[in-house]
């Protein structure tokens, strides 16, 4: 008979995210790899501001709570004293590419040598569902109550193309979400990838996670994971946008 899987040692409480949201299982798979990787008493997580703060003592790892949208500039300097740490840029998409999009970008350009796990949940979830660059067209939010309107606020931004295209040199660079078994299989794969190229000091690297807020959406958590299905993946395709090259 299959066994369930043992929880990793440093998820170490029940966590406060509401029901069927993206970022328990985005952290579970974060403390796999760290796990498996031998790396999860050699980690430094910065932490952005917004949902992800509600994880608390539940991760038991050092942690840097970052200032809104800072927490690339954190990393950068966190891990340049301590080459040989794993360091990881825990943000939301409001945190990482809305108000921290500077900091998030100089980091990509640079091709500073940590990993990002950027949550994209279309909006602002733990003020109460504002709009941020990645909201879709048309969506209803807290600051776009008829429907982001792009012909003002522009189109939402596909920061892992962006890089992927702009930074060459960076060292990984993928996408993905956690909408059935096989899609969370692939995206634990991008996630170790990610910390792979890390500890082999090759360079940037970020997974974007498309992930549910049926509290902010309206949703259910089922009808959230078909909005990511028929709504998101259209537009923010999955996969690899840069993969590693053989060392
Ligand atoms: C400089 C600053 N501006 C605004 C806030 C308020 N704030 C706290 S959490 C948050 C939203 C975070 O959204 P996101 O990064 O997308 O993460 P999520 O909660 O959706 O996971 C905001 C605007 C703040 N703490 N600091
Ligand atoms: S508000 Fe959204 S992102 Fe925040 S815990 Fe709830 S479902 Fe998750």
């Amino acid at each position: 008979m299959a066994k369930a899987k043992k929880t990793p040692a440093i998820l170490t409480k029940q966590m406060m995210f509401c029901p069927g949201c993206g970022h328990g299982l985005v952290l579970r798979l974060i403390a796999e790899c760290l796990e498996e990787l031998g790396q999860d008493k050699n980690v430094i997580f910065g932490i952005g501001v917004g949902c992800i703060g509600l994880a608390g003592n539940g991760l038991d790892a050092d942690k840097f709570d970052a200032l809104h949208g800072r927490s690339a500039a954190v990393c950068t300097a966190m891990k340049r004293v301590n080459p040989d740490t794993m360091i990881v840029s825990y943000q939301g998409d409001g945190d990482a590419y809305s108000i921290g999009l500077a900091e998030t970008m100089n980091a990509a350009y640079r091709n500073e040598n940590f990993t990002v796990i950027a949550v994209n949940n279309t909006n602002y979830g733990m003020t109460g569902g504002q709009m941020s660059t990645t909201t879709m067209p048309g969506q209803k939010t807290t600051t776009s109550t008829h429907g982001r309107n792009c012909d003002i606020t522009g189109m939402p931004l596909r920061f892992p193309e962006l890089v992927a295209s702009q930074f060459p040199g960076v060292a990984y660079v993928a996408r993905g979400t956690m909408t059935t078994p096989a899609n969370v299989n692939k995206l634990k794969g991008y996630i170790k990838n990610a910390f792979e190229a890390q500890m082999n000091h090759e360079g940037y690297s970020i997974v974007e996670v498309l992930s549910p807020c049926p509290t902010n959406w309206g949703m259910t958590p089922l009808q959230s994971v078909e909005r990511i299905e028929k709504e998101l993946i259209p537009y923010y395709p999955l996969g690899e946008f840069k993969t590693r090259e053989a060392k």
